[in-house]
């Protein structure tokens, strides 16, 4: 599970130091849910890919059952679990196809949830129900160099940055709650970081700007 992809390595420098800036939040009418755009950006403002960012409303939510849609897949190809990094909802099943022509073992030491997928062949597929929040690092028993995350979350509010750092989280309900952004990468605990955040009662899209500086990885950070 060394390995971390150059794509991904490219943006990460030395060390730690996450900084916040809350764009402005403008109130105009009343309204119960608004779109919240956030973007994650690095210490030299390059868009970081493969955030989580997820917005949790300070009473609590119970998961609809819509939010657990998918379906979510972890492919292998080429060598490579694609995508790097995939959020699904507490509860959610995650396919596990093998698109290569050969064979992979999936399996994940991570706490929130240890599995072994023994090894499967070129067009076959298995499944993992995952039932806790949190952090799933993935591996292959064949190709140490394959490496993955798969993020539970416990909130129906999540989506994942791609290219331009940019998510727009759809419908998130006025009022308190709690921002969070997590990058498998990232320097601190648990690689994420969490600030309050209030979402306006307004119909306009809402931005919330992170800086993030990430630190290089290291063994044995699951
Ligand atoms: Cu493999």
């Amino acid at each position: 599970m060394a390995g971390v992809s150059p794509r991904v390595s490219q943006w990460l420098k030395a060390l730690l130091s996450i900084a916040l800036a809350a764009a402005a939040v403008v109130i105009a009418a009343p309204a119960t849910a608004a779109d919240l755009t956030v973007k994650i950006t690095d210490a030299a403002g390059k868009p970081v890919h493969d955030a989580v960012v997820t917005f949790a409303p300070a009473g609590g939510v119970t998961m609809p059952v819509s939010a657990r849609g998918g379906p979510y897949t972890m492919a292998q190809k080429d060598r490579m679990f694609v995508p790097f990094v995939l959020a699904v909802p507490q509860g959610a099943t995650v396919g596990f196809p093998n698109q290569d022509r050969v064979n992979h073992h999936v399996y994940s030491f991570s706490a929130a949830q240890p599995f072994q997928l023994p090894l499967y062949g070129p067009g076959q597929t298995r499944s993992v129900k995952f039932e806790h929040a949190g952090t799933i690092a993935l591996g292959c028993n064949i190709h140490d160099s394959m490496s993955a995350y798969i993020r539970v979350v416990d909130t129906p509010w999540f989506a994942t940055t791609g290219d331009d750092g940019k998510v727009v989280l759809k419908d998130v309900p006025a009022g308190a709650g709690t921002l969070t952004v997590w990058q498998p990468l990232m320097d601190g605990a648990g690689h994420e970081i969490s600030r309050p955040f209030t979402m306006g009662a307004s119909d306009a899209a809402q931005g919330f700007d992170v800086k993030v500086h990430a630190m290089a990885p290291m063994a044995g950070m699951y």
